[in-house]
């Protein structure tokens, strides 16, 4: 199942009724044939919505088409907006025609939703949902959420960039989440996965294999890898042979631009370097001409018809500079062209001048390589594509430098058979080999292989942490209870610590300078009861009541009056204490337990508890499959932490100890915002929606390796 923004044909309203239009661009001269040969189901939107009576007009049959449809708003907000105006540059490293609006990005993660739905409702249980580019980098999270057991791939067709401007996004984090709820997450080239795996890392805190090109995110495992996607080479060589010669190609030898019409593309750059040649390389005039065909493109957005405005007036000034009564020195033709009369300009170009500012890959330079069956010519070609990256027989240039491309044109077109035929053959033969079929095919392999698990953590995961930030003479550790020390299960009264675990808190907390704090929602006799261990201190109740060694010991000041209140509030909920559900009544707070409940049943009960909590004067707070009724007096497990140091260390506590904060649920977040610069924060467990904390750990076995790790220390 192949899910995108776009399907292979776009609708459009003529004359005689609505018709279909070949897409343009390079995902779907990719993915087409590959639908086509193996069939499934593509969902994507057809770029035009359908009135009342109207419908999509019969045309491919090999596969099947869900349809998406967008409103004018929409296709404003999300598609001309955050995908084309905010994605697309930054994505292309070009954060300066970056626009961040906020409601962009709402409305873009609500036709994520959509797209995830669309493909919910097409999907069997085994079928493999593949989704497509930076479109729709939310609506994996979407499918993962609703049918956690999906397998899940993502190819990104465009560059990934680095860190330093990916970060810019005000989005980056959620984006990145969105990735990781897939099992496979493909890029062109080395350079983008280095660049994405970098992102997990610093921005969600993930932790990394570069080595095996694995991520761990909380509880998931994500593979990541380099695909550089290929073309339908035997078509394109194939139509080559057969297409007849251009009226274009017969006079001048020929220098061929062919792209979308886009600023990523170095159009004008290209027009630069052109006109440096015949400047610098006389000979070459009234002999040469440079053909560029764009195919119009995104032209409602503004730096689109900028753009385009910009290549006319170039092409004017240029021809107006160098032409002469029988020569023009370049033609350009603003338009798509069929794919027989692109073949034949592909097989007679002398040049193929491929020279985008920045491009995922970039096909036009494959296919001109394919359709090279007569006479060979010369790809020149930015090394600021990923097709840069492999396509390593081609003359490479920095589009950005003129001279350096005006050079590499003039040797080209000065190159001798031997050589151009030499370089032609390789990048033939590479193209032919790597082409789309290859492509899918390794990327379907990888998707389909069996995760890998990362090796568990150690002890060098935890140097790369920690050392640098160990660097007080104490370490105070504050741990939450449920769901980082012991595993979560059915009934609070059955989580027991195992002997490992206690073992590795007793001996971590033995240590001269090392304190140990629990952290808990649980009433404070309660955790005390459970860990049995008087050397620790303990945090009850969010921190309302904290008693620790050397007389620490300190009761919120309306600890007495909310625990009078609870009470009342126990008895309003006994209402909805049934089906499995119940109340959990710890001093001045309480917890309401639907963990028993059907699923099905649970929505009301919930919605009925939250009315109870909140009309009692509390706040009603998620936890695991829980809601807490908490005292809304601005009192937290932060807080608590804060009290804890100081009442120890003193008002400059800072220069004396480092501070560490492992926990599992939300009202740990409160404790990892707080603490954010103040304490190096851990959140344990499922990574499906973001965290405060600045890193991650899989699971209960990963707090314990943590703890060991700093016993041993
Ligand atoms: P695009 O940005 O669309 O693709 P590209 O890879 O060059 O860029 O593909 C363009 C496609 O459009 C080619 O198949 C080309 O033949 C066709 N085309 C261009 N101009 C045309 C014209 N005037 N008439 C007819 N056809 C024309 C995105 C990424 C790329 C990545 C692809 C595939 O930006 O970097 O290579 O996806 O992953």
């Amino acid at each position: 199942m192949v899910a995108s923004n776009r399907l292979p044909f776009t609708l459009q309203r003529t004359a005689r009724g609505i018709e279909r239009r070949h897409s343009p661009g390079g995902l779907v001269s990719a993915l087409e044939p590959v639908l086509r040969a193996r069939g499934g189901t593509w969902v994507g939107w057809p770029g035009m919505e359908l009135r009342a009576g109207e419908s999509i007009p019969d045309g491919e049959t090999h596969y099947d088409v869900a349809t998406i449809s967008l409103s004018e708003s929409e296709v404003s907000r999300y598609y001309h907006g955050f995908c084309n105006r905010t994605l697309w540059p930054l994505l292309h490293s070009m954060p300066g025609l970056a626009r961040f609006e906020a409601r962009d990005f709402e409305t873009y993660a609500r036709v994520n939703d959509r797209f995830a739905d669309a493909v919910l409702e097409t999907a069997g249980p085994d079928d493999l949902v593949w989704v497509h580019d930076y479109q729709l980098a939310l609506s994996p999270a979407r499918i993962r959420q609703r049918a956690p057991d999906t397998r899940l791939a993502y190819f990104l067709h465009i560059p990934f960039p680095p860190y330093d401007i990916f970060r810019l996004l005000p989005w980056d984090r959620e984006l990145l989440l969105g990735l990781l709820a897939c099992d496979l997450v493909g890029f062109h080239v080395p350079g983008y996965v280095d660049n994405f795996l970098n992102c997990v890392e610093q921005r969600l805190g993930a932790r990394v294999d570069r080595q095996r090109q694995l991520i761990e995110h909380g509880d998931r495992m994500v593979r990541v890898g380099a695909f550089p996607i290929g073309i339908e080479y035997e078509h394109f060589e194939q139509r080559a042979r057969e297409a007849p010669a251009q009226p274009e190609t017969q006079r001048e030898r020929v220098v061929l631009g062919v792209d979308r019409l886009d600023y990523t593309k170095g159009i004008p750059e290209r027009i630069s370097a052109f006109a440096r040649l015949l400047e610098r390389y006389p000979e070459h005039r009234e002999r040469v001409v440079l053909l560029q065909v764009a195919v119009p493109s995104r032209s409602q957005v503004a730096e689109y018809k900028q753009l385009k405005r910009e290549i006319d007036e170039l092409v004017g000034r240029v021809n107006g500079r160098f032409a002469t009564a029988s020569w023009s020195p370049i033609r350009y033709l603003y338009r798509s062209i069929d794919p027989t009369r692109l073949a034949a300009l592909y097989r007679d170009a002398h040049v193929a001048l491929v020279s985008p500012l920045r491009d995922g890959m970039n096909l036009v330079a494959k296919e001109f390589v394919a359709c090279q069956t007569e006479s060979p010519g010369v790809l020149v070609l930015s090394r600021l594509a990923g097709a840069g990256e492999t396509m390593r027989e081609a003359l490479l240039v920095n589009p950005y430098n003129v001279d350096e491309t005006a050079e590499a044109l003039h040797r080209a077109l000065k190159m001798d058979e031997t050589e151009r035929r030499s370089r032609m053959e390789a990048l033939r033969a590479r193209e032919l080999r790597d082409n789309v079929q290859a492509w899918v095919g390794s990327f379907l392999e990888s998707a389909e292989a069996s995760m890998p698990v990362l090796a568990p953590l150690s002890d060098t995961d935890f140097h790369g942490w920690l050392d640098a930030y160990l660097t007080r003479p104490h370490l105070a550790l504050f741990l939450d209870y449920d769901g980082t020390l012991t595993e979560l299960v059915g009934h609070p009264s059955e989580a027991r610590l195992s002997p490992a675990a206690r073992q590795a808190v007793t001996t971590c907390s033995s240590r001269p300078d090392t304190d140990v704090a629990i952290v808990t929602g649980r009433a404070l006799a309660d955790i005390q009861t459970l860990l049995k261990a008087p050397e620790l201190t303990y945090a009850g109740n969010h921190g309302l009541e904290i008693q620790g060694p050397d007389g620490l010991d300190f009761r919120h000041d309306d600890l007495v009056h909310y625990a009078q209140r609870t009470d009342t509030l126990a008895r309003a909920l006994e209402e909805v204490a049934r089906d499995g559900a119940w109340v959990e009544p710890k001093g001045p707070t309480l917890t309401f337990h639907y963990r028993a409940v059907a699923a099905d049943a649970r929505e009301p009960l919930i919605e009925r508890a939250r009315e109870l909590i909140t009309g009692a004067g509390y706040q009603a707070r998620a936890a695991h499959e829980a809601l807490e009724a908490r005292p809304p007096i601005g009192w937290d497990k932060g807080r608590a932490v804060l009290h804890v140091l100081r009442s120890r260390y003193g008002p400059a506590w800072s220069e004396r100890v480092r501070v560490l904060y492992v926990g599992d649920d939300e009202t740990d977040e409160d404790a990892f915002r707080f603490l954010a610069g103040l304490a190096m924060t851990f959140r344990v467990g499922p990574a499906h929606t973001l965290t405060a904390a600045s890193h991650r750990l899989a699971g209960v076995g990963a707090v314990l390796s943590l703890v060991d790790f700093l016993a041993r220390r």
